[in-house]
C-alpha cells in the first residue's frame, strides 16, 4: 500500500465528511485513488465502473486530457483575478459559450457550486421584482422531495425533512408544491409517467392562498435527482410554466443535474421544450474537475437591473471566486469536449438501450419500481421492515465489492453513468445489480 494511502487509513478522524454516516464510513472506509474514462480505481487497486458519473458530474468521463491541460495552462498563466470591479477574458468567453447553448438566455452569473447557484437564483428573483417596483413579491415556492443544495435558501425551498429539521426556522416566506411521485399510478413508467399533470394545478391553490403579488418564484428540478430520479408527469412542467406566466411568477429550473447532457440535450429546458426564466447549473459545467456553478437568466431579467445610476452596483451579490480563471478554463474545455464529441446526442442515442436494460430488472427480488429518462435511472426497492435505507445501503456496498459504483438515496438506487458509457458497461451495471439484488436479504 502506498505511504499516503496507509497514512490516510491511520488518520480518518479529522475529516468531518459531508452527508455521510461518519462513524460507519470510518469503520469501513471506501477510498478512490485514481480515475480514467468510465472507471475509478480503489485503494486496493480494483477497477470500479462508475455508474454515477461521480456525483452526477463527470459527464464526459474521467481524466480528460483537454481539461487537465487547460487547467494546467491557466494556473501557470493567471492563477487568480479579482471578480469584483475587474475580470479576465475567459469568464466572458465562457458566458458567451453558455448563452449560445441556452437559447433564450442572455446573461450568466458565475458561482462555485450548485448550492450557490440556487441561492443566487432565488436572490435574483426577489431583487428582480423589487427592481420592477413589485417589492412585495418575496415568497418562494419549492416542492416536496426537491433538493436544491444546502444554503439556507436552497434548504428552505428544498423538500426533504431530514435536511431541514436540524436547522431551525429557515426562510420565512416559503411554501411547497406536492411532489409528483406516485407508485400506485405510475410504477414502471418508461420515461415520463402518464398520470399527474394535475399536480401542477396545486400552484393555483398556493396562488389563491398567498396571492400572486407576494410570490417571486417557483423553483423545481425538472427531474428530481437526489430524492430518487422522479420523472415529471407528461405535461407537468408545461403546466407549471403556464401558471407562472399567468401570474407574473418567475420559474426557475434547477438544472444542476440535468444540464450538460444528462437527458440527451444541453438542458432539461431544451429536452422538454419548456423555457424557465432562470436556470441553475454546476456539476457537468466543468465535468466535475474544478468547482464551478452558473445561473443563466433571460435578457428581460438582466435588463430590469440595468437602469438608473450607471456607476451603482446593480446586484449586491457575488463570490470571490465567481468566474475563477482556472474553473472557467476547465468549463470551456469541458464544453469543447461535449460539442466536439457530440456527447448530448450520444446520450440521446443511448437512452433507449439504457431504458431497456434498466427495465429488464423488473421482477427481480425486492424491486418495486424502475424509472428512466435520458441517461438517468432509478430502481426503487422495498425497504426492510423498520429500517429504511438499510437494504439499499447493502446493495451499494455489495455492488462496490463487485466493481460497480452506484448511488443510493433512501431505498432508491440512482444511476447516471458518464455520457461516454458503452453498451457492454450498461450490461455490466445491470448484471451486477441483478446478482446483488438476488443475494441481498
Ligand atoms: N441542486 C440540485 C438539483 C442538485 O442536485 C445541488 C443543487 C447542490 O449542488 P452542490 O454543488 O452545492 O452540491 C444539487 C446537488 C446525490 C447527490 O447523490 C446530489 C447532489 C449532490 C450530492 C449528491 O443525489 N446534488
Amino acid at each position: 500500500m502506498p505511504a499516503d494511502i496507509a497514512a490516510t487509513r491511520n488518520s480518518l478522524n479529522s475529516y468531518w465528511m459531508p452527508f455521510t454516516a461518519n462513524r460507519r464510513f470510518k469503520a469501513n472506509p471506501l477510498l478512490l485513488v485514481e480515475a480514467e474514462g468510465m472507471y475509478y480505481r480503489s485503494e486496493g487497486g480494483r477497477s470500479i465502473l462508475d455508474g454515477t458519473a461521480g456525483l452526477w458530474c463527470v459527464n464526459a468521463g474521467h481524466g480528460r486530457p483537454q481539461i487537465t491541460e487547460a487547467v494546467h495552462q491557466m494556473l501557470r498563466r493567471l492563477d487568480y483575478a479579482p471578480s469584483f470591479q475587474i475580470s479576465h477574458p475567459l469568464a466572458f468567453q465562457l458566458a458567451d459559450r453558455l448563452t449560445a447553448l441556452l437559447p433564450g438566455f442572455e446573461q450568466i452569473f458565475f458561482t462555485n457550486s450548485g448550492s450557490e447557484s440556487v441561492d443566487t437564483a432565488l436572490k435574483i428573483a426577489i431583487a428582480y421584482h423589487r427592481a420592477r417596483g413589485e417589492a412585495g413579491r418575496t415568497r418562494l415556492i419549492g416542492r416536496e422531495r426537491g433538493y436544491h443544495g444546502v444554503g439556507f435558501g436552497g434548504t428552505s425551498v428544498g423538500g426533504i425533512s431530514g435536511n431541514r429539521k436540524a436547522f431551525g426556522p429557515m426562510l420565512g416566506d416559503v411554501d411547497h408544491l406536492p411532489h409528483t411521485h406516485n407508485l400506485a399510478a405510475n410504477a414502471y413508467s418508461r420515461g415520463e409517467p402518464e398520470s399527474g399533470v394535475h399536480l401542477a394545478d396545486e400552484l393555483e391553490r398556493l396562488v389563491a392562498l398567498h396571492d400572486a403579488s407576494t410570490i417571486a418564484a417557483v423553483i423545481v428540478e425538472p427531474v428530481a435527482g437526489s430524492t430518487g430520479v422522479l420523472v415529471p408527469p407528461k405535461g407537468y412542467l408545461r403546466r407549471l410554466r403556464e401558471i407562472c406566466s399567468k401570474h407574473g411568477i418567475l420559474l426557475i429550473f434547477d438544472e444542476v443535474i440535468t444540464a450538460f447532457g444528462r437527458l440527451g440535450a444541453m438542458s432539461a429546458s431544451t429536452f422538454f421544450d419548456v423555457k424557465p426564466d432562470l436556470i441553475t447549473m454546476a456539476k457537468g459545467l466543468t465535468n466535475g474537475a474544478i468547482p464551478m456553478g452558473a445561473v443563466a437568466v433571460t435578457g428581460e431579467i438582466y435588463d430590469a437591473f440595468m437602469r438608473g445610476d450607471e456607476s451603482a452596483i446593480e446586484l449586491a451579490h457575488g463570490y470571490t471566486y465567481s468566474g475563477h480563471p482556472v474553473a472557467a478554463a476547465a468549463a470551456i474545455a469541458a464544453v469543447n469536449i461535449y460539442q466536439d464529441e457530440q456527447l448530448f446526442a450520444r446520450a440521446a442515442g443511448m437512452a433507449d438501450y439504457w431504458a431497456d436494460a434498466l427495465h429488464s430488472l423488473r421482477g427481480r427480488r425486492h424491486v418495486i419500481d424502475i424509472r428512466n429518462l435520458g441517461l438517468m435511472g432509478a430502481i426503487e426497492i422495498e425497504p426492510r421492515q423498520g429500517k429504511p435505507g438499510a437494504r439499499a445501503f447493502d446493495v451499494f456496498q455489495r455492488c462496490f465489492d463487485k466493481g460497480v459504483l452506484i448511488r443510493v438515496t433512501g431505498d432508491v438506487i440512482a444511476l447516471s453513468p458518464p455520457l461516454i458509457v458503452e453498451k457492454e458497461q450498461i450490461g455490466q451495471i445491470c448484471e451486477v445489480l441483478a446478482e446483488v439484488l438476488a443475494s441481498t436479504s
